[in-house]
């Protein structure tokens, strides 16, 4: 394979809704280029970068893929990505490994939730983005309608550079406003060859219309446009183009295109844009990395050639009889095949062997890659998702990709939503013949104390032989809440022999694993002991644990137990029309309305953010109601966020749960 400069590169993710067309506009993308021979399709399980048996199984993407096309002496790293919400953090790794995006939406089913999610993701991490509508020969296709709906629901800055000649079936070829030529396609060609004609006059009002919003857009943006624009002049396709490309580095445009991928029309159209109006590889702004494996100085990485190498693996892909392949971004310098470098993020060295680039299952090896570039290898040692690979002379470590917090929790399991768990256990079940079953997960509960009180333990028995003996005085006392446990040793006189004040402390903390209220674990107490006594030949280590056992079993129910519940703080995100049903259903759930605030960027169309503070207990299952509650258009994230006392009646429900589960414990 020809060696590329980072100028000569460019790093697409290509993102939105599940089955919005991604994966097939990528394999039309590398094979319309020539750099793949087949035009593979996803319903017959032959895309490029669907390979891993249960994205075949199901006939969609589940793992992030790596292809590439090459046009016009470029080439053109294409990172396919997953649209279900579930399967999120590829889509957030394949951004962060990328320049820029490409935003698919069907010209069939519209923006939906997962267009809305991964357009603000791209406008989060500043990438330009340009949309595209796939799938205009699909029946009831509407160009205009989508036009209409990505500016009303995603960004009023979206601006289309192409117009199609006919909807649905009748898609037979674009109008460019940028050459004012239409294009019409060759039925049947293999890979969307096309005439170029003047533009036909039934189409002359709607070109007008179009061209005039471009032009206006584009001028809108650029002082020096504007001017000539207003005093009637004419604006060029090289500066209109420049202008674009400038204003989409800046997010003040994101252009509109349209293809059918399955027909491979208006794929080529794509390709040039990429090239003519997304960042190559070198225009990247230099990323602040660490240095080193623990310091916190940081160290301006630069996309140049010939600065020391370093690059951030983004993905890891387990594969049938190979193993991990680890997919990586060069950020700066060169690597050779075979080379060794640093993880400094595991303080390990790595060896390189059969460097490669993907182009979906097939791995095509290098010698060398260089800055801006997208490679794989297999079988490092001990090298994850989110390590950075640099040099032992130069080790740093670049800034992490933050992967979304799993939401739902199920036993040992947890994930992002129910598909992403279904996944995982699809995913034990093949690889290690592991069947689970899933039940809902039991709340933390703690317990803790809000009185002092004091008494004794004591540990007496008399069994022929030798016998046990120990005997203790302790006083408990709460302590602040995450103030943990303390133990106090006051005793004068030698009242408990030294070598025995430990254990007591040991029983007490054995003891303590085991509330007094409804059996969860004792938080925030202190416990001083100040008297005892003891046997010379009967006591020992065991009996003054056993002895503050005792003391804890008698003391603590005089201290005023409460039961402590785990408080999640969450952040939902919701369109304003369905603020009321959120912020309903968070009071019905003794939620904490924080706050609320509006969201907008300028940029991407936001919606309402509310913060609340809500028991975990009552946060079961919210991440399917707060789904249909909105038609999947909210998203929340959840953190911990401490424990607090439960309410009364709350309580009383839980401990008399706990005891009949006790109680049929002890039955069976
Ligand atoms: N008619 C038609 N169908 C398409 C086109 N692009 C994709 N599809 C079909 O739409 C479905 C979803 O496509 P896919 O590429 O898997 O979408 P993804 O989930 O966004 O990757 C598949 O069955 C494709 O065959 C297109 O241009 N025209
Ligand atoms: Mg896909």
């Amino acid at each position: 394979m020809k060696e590329f400069k980072g100028s000569e590169i460019r790093n697409i993710a290509v993102v939105g809704h599940g089955a919005s067309g991604k994966t097939s506009l990528v394999d039309a993308l590398a094979f319309v280029s020539g750099a793949s021979k087949r035009h593979g399709a996803v319903k017959d399980g032959t895309s490029l970068t669907d390979t891993a048996p249960e994205e075949i199984e199901r006939g969609y993407s589940i793992n992030l893929g790596v292809a590439h096309a090459e046009w016009l002496g470029t080439k053109i790293n294409l990172i396919d990505t997953p649209g279900f919400l579930d399967f999120q953090g590829d889509a957030v790794a394949g951004l962060a490994a990328a320049d820029g995006a490409l935003c698919v939406v069907s010209a069939n089913s519209g923006v939906e939730v997962g267009t809305e999610r991964m357009f603000r993701e791209a406008v989060k991490r500043r990438d330009p983005v340009l949309f595209v509508v796939s799938m205009m020969d699909k029946e009831h296709a509407d160009f205009d309608r989508i036009y209409e709906q990505v500016k009303t629901r995603l960004t009023s800055k979206v601006i289309p550079v192409e117009v199609p000649l006919g909807d649905g079936p009748d898609f037979h070829g674009v109008i460019n406003l940028f050459t004012k030529k239409a294009l019409l396609f060759k039925q049947g060609s293999k890979s969307g060859e096309f005439h170029e004609v003047d533009i036909p006059a039934d189409y002359r009002t709607q070109f007008d219309r179009y061209y005039q919003e471009l032009i206006e857009s584009i001028s809108s943006t650029d002082d020096t446009l504007l001017e000539r624009y207003l005093e009637g002049g004419e604006i060029g396709r090289d500066e209109a183009i420049a202008g674009m490309k400038e204003a989409m580095k800046r997010m003040e445009l994101f252009p509109l295109f349209c293809v059918s991928s399955e027909l491979n029309y208006g794929v080529q159209a794509v390709l040039n844009t990429i090239v003519e109006l997304l960042p190559n590889a070198f225009e990247m702004e230099e990323v602040h990395a660490f240095k080193g494996a623990e310091g916190n100085a940081t160290v301006e990485i630069h996309a140049d050639d010939t600065k020391p190498f370093t690059a951030l693996v983004f993905k890891t892909m387990s594969e049938p009889h190979v193993g991990d392949v680890s997919f990586f971004r060069v950020f700066s310098g060169c690597i050779v095949n075979g080379q060794e470098v640093f993880n400094a993020t595991r303080d390990i060295p790595e060896k390189l062997n059969h460097l490669s680039v993907a182009q979906g299952k097939e791995r095509v090896e290098v010698n060398r890659l260089c800055a801006g570039d997208i490679g794989c290898v297999a079988k490092l040692k001990n090298t994850h998702t989110n390590d950075t690979l640099s040099t032992r002379e130069h080790p740093v470590r670049l800034p992490q990709i933050e992967f979304p917090e799993p939401i739902i929790e199920l036993t040992i399991i947890s994930g992002v939503g129910e598909r992403h768990l279904e996944i995982s256990l699809a995913k034990l079940r093949r690889k290690y013949g592991v069947q689970a079953q899933l039940t809902r997960p039991k709340i933390a509960y703690r317990e803790t104390l809000k009185a002092r009180a004091e008494g004794q333990g004591k540990h007496k028995k008399q069994t022929g032989g030798r016998g046990q003996f120990g005997d203790c005085w302790v006083r408990i006392a709460p302590a602040p809440r995450g103030g943990g446990y303390e133990f106090i040793d006051k005793i004068v006189g030698g009242a408990i022999p030294r070598q025995y004040i430990p254990a007591v402390d040991r029983g007490i903390q054995e003891a303590s694993v085991r509330g007094v209220l409804a059996g969860y674990p004792v938080v925030d107490f202190k416990v001083e002991v100040f008297d005892g006594s003891f046997h010379t030949v009967d006591s020992n280590e065991q009996s003054f644990k056993m002895a503050g056992i005792q003391a804890f079993k008698s003391v603590a129910p005089k201290c005023k137990p409460v039961l402590l519940e785990p408080l999640a703080e969450i952040d939902v995100v919701t369109p304003d029309e369905y603020m009321g049903d959120v912020l309903g259903d968070l009071s019905a759930r003794r939620g904490h309305i924080l706050g609320t605030e509006a969201i907008d960027s300028g940029i991407a169309i936001g919606g309402t953010r509310v913060r609340a503070i809500v028991p975990e207990a009552e946060l079961h299952s919210y991440a399917g109601t707060l789904q249909s509650m909105t038609q999947g258009r909210a998203t929340f994230t959840k953190r911990f966020k401490g424990y607090e006392e439960v309410p009364h009646e709350v309580a009383q429900r839980v401990i008399e749960g706990a005891s009949k589960e006790q109680e049929e414990a002890a039955v069976h």
